[in-house]
């Protein structure tokens, strides 16, 4: 039987992969990864107490906010404003990006962007959701104050990302840029144990996974690939939860799509929060994220922290299809 491998002994022994690492990174890691076990325990028992249901109040992006929502927003500021290794924090939850003070003699170059608990809609009917997070080094000059451009880099700067998964089991996937890492949370001894090394995306999958019902308000180079994916029969899956429709494509093979809309003219899902994230990811794994605009999503220059973008995500054999279709048809007039 192997040895068990923790995510803190597995960020330790790769912290060589960083020759000027000052352990600051991997302390992050280590952070947002005990914020996940907390979050985990008030998941797995939401249904208990009164910690379900809507707190009556709005996010930045006007969407109603789940009280679960807070206390996860809450519990991912307090673990990274008390980590020491972070000058600033943005999460999808709040207006704006938060400054944090620096602990005498520390002059950390880090930031973390996080959605602190994506797919929160599904939370009432037990669905899975997941916590999404990214880390950057700051651009702007060590000296003055961190600035909001420090959050409006390309998903191309991220140093590192990840999503919690909170399913049948708790998964931590990561990514520092040299590879993707899956860990399952072990209850009995509350460690995320390895149990993913190297993911790599299959070239294709069995599944497509976008929002069938808003079929009609497709672009008809999205549509005509819905219909080339009915006419070879590949099936649909689409639980409704980015983290888990992406991280079953990422495990299994597949494509997920989350293109313009009616009313969501510029996609659904955020680029700094959502979107880079889950491409840098996905590309690390050997798979391909672009928008319905064929340009690839890391190369998107954010130009606000909520800004949305559509995407296109998954294996580079059902990726490149769609976006073959999607170039044949874009003279066909959007009516
Ligand atoms: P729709 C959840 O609300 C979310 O932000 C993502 O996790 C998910 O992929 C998407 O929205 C689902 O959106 O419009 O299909 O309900």
């Amino acid at each position: 039987m192997n040895r068990i491998i923790t995510l803190d002994e597995f960020i330790i022994r790769r912290q060589k992969d960083f020759p000027f690492a000052s352990g600051e990174l991997s302390g992050l890691l280590r952070d947002i990864g005990v914020a996940a076990k907390v979050i985990n325990q008030e998941v797995n028992k939401a249904g208990l107490v009164n910690i379900l249901g809507m707190n009556g109040s709005e996010n930045a992006s006007g969407e109603d906010v789940a009280m679960l929502d807070v206390f996860a927003n809450d519990r991912m500021k307090e673990f990274l404003q008390t980590s020491g290794e972070c000058a600033a924090i943005a999460s999808e939850e709040e207006e704006g990006f938060i400054r944090i003070d620096q602990i005498e003699g520390k002059n950390s170059e880090y930031l973390v962007v996080f959605d602190p608990l994506d797919g929160s809609s599904n939370i009432d009917v037990n669905v899975s959701i997941g916590t999404i997070f990214a880390i950057y080094r700051r651009k702007s000059s060590s000296n003055g104050p961190i600035e909001l451009e420090d959050f409006l880099q390309k998903g191309s700067a991220q140093v590192a990302a990840g999503y919690v998964l909170y399913g049948s089991s708790t998964m931590l996937v990561y990514t520092t840029g040299k590879g993707v890492n899956g860990f399952t949370l072990d209850p009995g001894i509350g460690e995320f144990c390895l149990s993913h090394p190297n993911i790599r995306i299959p070239q294709k999958g069995k599944y497509y996974s976008l929002n069938q019902g808003y079929y009609r308000s497709y672009r008809p180079g999205v549509q005509a690939y819905l219909k080339h994916c009915e006419s070879v029969g590949i099936g649909l899956r689409y639980i409704g939860s980015m983290v888990a429709d992406v991280h079953r494509t990422l495990i299994k093979g597949g494509i997920f799509l989350y293109p313009e809309t009616k009313s969501n003219p510029e996609g659904k899902l955020r680029l700094v929060y959502e979107c880079n994230p889950m491409s840098f990811l996905v590309e690390q794994a050997g798979g391909i994220a672009i928008t319905t605009g064929l340009t690839r999503v890391l190369e998107e220059k954010p130009t606000g922290l909520h800004q949305r973008k559509t995407i296109i995500i998954g294996s580079p054999d059902m990726v490149n299809k769609a976006a073959g279709l999607i170039k044949e048809n874009v003279l066909v007039n959007f009516e």
